[in-house]
């Protein structure tokens, strides 16, 4: 058991140099106030972060409509959002395992009015992928399950983290493109029974331009139901879904407010325009954060206020929905980290491999999430008025990534009585799911319901490996923009094509395969895959016994010299039926997907072999 700690606390920690200690500020809490008529609103920063809209499946279904709009910000920055006919952004969405999601999509984006902004933009606030779309510009087909031309404003929906068919109207992102102005567009899938429970989430993915999309702010959360009855710790918490999102920095051109008597770091950008990474804490970040909508902005820090109640444990779920931000997440107590109960991640509970080998719970002191990923913990009680700071500390990217400074998201406010109630997770006493479904986790006393052996057991039938790359477009200048890559060993490195005929890689289903992703750059990178999740089986030449499964995995950056590439290898399971298709992985920043670093997989079933 000692070891497997070590080896969880390796991973969640990570390498990250440890950051300055957290700002202090304890300004008074302002009322939530979110701006009710205006298109894809905000927070005021310093506000009370508020709950999204939750909504909860009647009977086995749960059936919306959302429209995805965009808006040019009073301060230029492009916003785009999820809406419902109240003006409801970004609803939660929950559904039990077996439930059925039908979510009609509207793209009422409005290419017009801001084509210039857009124009007017670094490279990066469109991504690299731009002309290389214009390049290979579709015809219109009038059918959004045959794509159409790429434009910053045609969109699609990704399900991250759920099992779910590579087919159009499920989880297809490689050819299904929503025009603006299109009829509304019918997502219609049944959340597979043996899905684990915990935080997943739906966000656009049309390549060239998911960056600027999340970056606008169109992402949310999608809940699996039944956690609690995976882990009886958490019957009746209070629970909280917070989002974490980037946007491009409200105040660009402030300095950085000098701390502990360090003169402002000189700023250094590189050639999509961010901000890099100066090798210490502090200076100006890359993007500035926000927290379920409500931003916390550089130079000041402003943090939002989380009201929570006087000696009450909470469950917190926490999803890094930003484009490239990196976060390592902590609590800090008059000045002392708390230990975090981390019960999930990726929306799969830590003890998934069941056989009561693997801790249900994992305490920490901070918990380090790539873009994409989720992180599921219990907050310890807190005593009344208690100085208590959510932070997120400085991640170093390496030389050629981002600058991810320590900074504040929301300081905790600790009274008898909380400005807002959150909803509690059902008791022991009430296990009934809410909306009254049945919930199939619970028919096996709460245990997973795989019906495959566990993926550590499945031997793999081969071994690849890939690799990250990027090359400047011209070597001669190291301004000029970036190319990514995603590579099969042995293959000519290219940036993604969307109109490629044939996949990168193809696999059979019912197989499981060893896949070696190698970082060979200067810059931290995440890979994901599309509807698997997958098994972190070494890490840097360490062998791992991880007892649950990943779909975001951090590679660590390449420090320029050593013989050996940073690496992780995953075990990957493409056992599943109902894989069958094609579908993409990719680096999970997504300025680098944009530009290049994706590749597409195709599963054949056993009928072909
Ligand atoms: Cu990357």
């Amino acid at each position: 058991m000692l070891l497997l700690h070590l080896l969880l606390s390796g991973l969640l920690v990570g390498l990250w140099a440890v950051g300055a200690k957290a700002q202090a500020r304890v300004p008074a809490a302002e009322p939530t106030e979110h701006v009710g008529t205006e298109v894809c609103g905000r927070g005021v920063e310093g506000s009370v972060v508020p709950e999204a809209k939750e909504l909860r499946s009647q009977n086995g279904v749960l059936e919306l409509e959302l429209t995805f709009r965009n808006v040019l910000s009073a301060t230029g920055e492009m916003r785009f959002c999820y809406t419902m006919a109240d003006g409801t952004e970004a609803p939660t969405l929950r559904l039990a395992p077996g439930d059925t999601l039908i979510l009609h999509i509207r793209n009422a984006t409005a290419p017009g009015q801001n084509s210039e902004s857009l124009a007017n933009r670094p490279a990066s606030a469109m991504g690299h992928g731009m002309e290389h779309a214009a390049a290979t510009q579709q015809a219109a087909t009038g059918n959004a399950c045959d794509g159409g031309p790429m434009s910053a404003f045609a969109t699609n929906l990704h399900f991250h983290g759920l099992m779910l068919p590579p087919v159009c109207h499920q989880d297809d992102v490689l050819k299904t493109l929503i025009q603006p102005g299109d009829a509304a567009f019918e997502y219609r899938f049944q959340i597979p029974a043996d899905t684990p429970p915990g935080l997943y989430w739906y966000h656009p993915h049309p390549h060239g331009f998911t960056s600027a999309q999340v970056r606008g702010g169109a992402s949310g959360a999608l809940i699996v139901e039944g956690i609690e009855k995976r882990n009886g710790a958490l019957a009746g918490l209070p629970e909280r879904v917070l989002v974490i999102r980037d946007q491009d920095l409200l105040h660009p051109d402030a300095e950085p407010v000098k701390t502990d008597s360090m003169p402002a770091p000189q700023v250094l950008r590189d050639a999509e325009g961010d901000v890099m990474n100066m090798g210490f804490d502090g200076g100006r970040p890359a993007k500035d954060l926000s927290i379920n909508f409500v931003p916390v902005s550089f130079p000041e820090y402003k943090p939002a206020v989380i009201s929570v109640r006087t000696g009450e444990r909470e469950f917190w779920r926490v999803l890094n929905a930003a484009a490239i931000t990196y976060l390592d997440l902590q609590l800090v107590v008059k000045g002392v980290p708390q230990m975090l109960g981390v019960v999930a991640l990726d929306g799969v509970p830590l003890d998934e491999r069941g056989e009561n080998v693997a801790p249900a719970i994992l305490w920490q002191s901070h918990l380090s999430i790539p873009p994409a990923g989720r992180v599921e913990f219990i907050v310890k009680s807190l005593p009344e008025g208690v100085k208590a700071e959510f932070v997120t500390r400085r991640v170093d990217t390496g030389p050629a990534g981002e600058n991810d400074p320590t900074r504040p998201l929301a300081r905790l406010l600790v009274t008898a009585e909380p400005a807002e109630a959150p909803t509690h997770l059902p008791g022991n006493q009430n296990a009934g799911a809410p909306g009254g479904t049945k919930n199939t986790a619970n028919e096996k006393g709460g245990r997973a319901l795989r019906e495959l052996p566990w993926l550590g057991d499945a031997r793999a039938v081969r071994t690849r490996k890939l690799y990250f790359s990027e090359v400047a477009e011209r070597p001669d200048d190291p301004s000029s923009p970036t190319k990514f890559y995603i590579t099969v060993d042995g293959e000519k490195p290219e940036v993604f094509d969307p109109n490629a005929s044939a996949p990168n890689i193809i696999v059979h289903q019912g197989d499981v395969e060893d896949w070696i992703i190698e970082n060979r750059t200067r810059e931290l990178h995440a890979f994901h895959i599309h509807q698997i999740h997958f098994l972190l089986v070494e890490w840097n030449g360490v062998p791992l016994e991880e007892p649950y499964l990943r779909d975001t995995v951090n590679v660590a950056y390449w420090d320029g010299q050593s013989k050996d590439y940073p690496m992780v290898k995953l075990r990957m399971d493409f056992r599943d039926k109902r894989l069958v298709g094609t579908f993409p992985y990719h680096c999970h920043l997504l300025e680098h997907e944009d530009g290049g670093m994706m590749g597409t997989v195709q599963v054949v079933g056993q009928a072909v072999r």
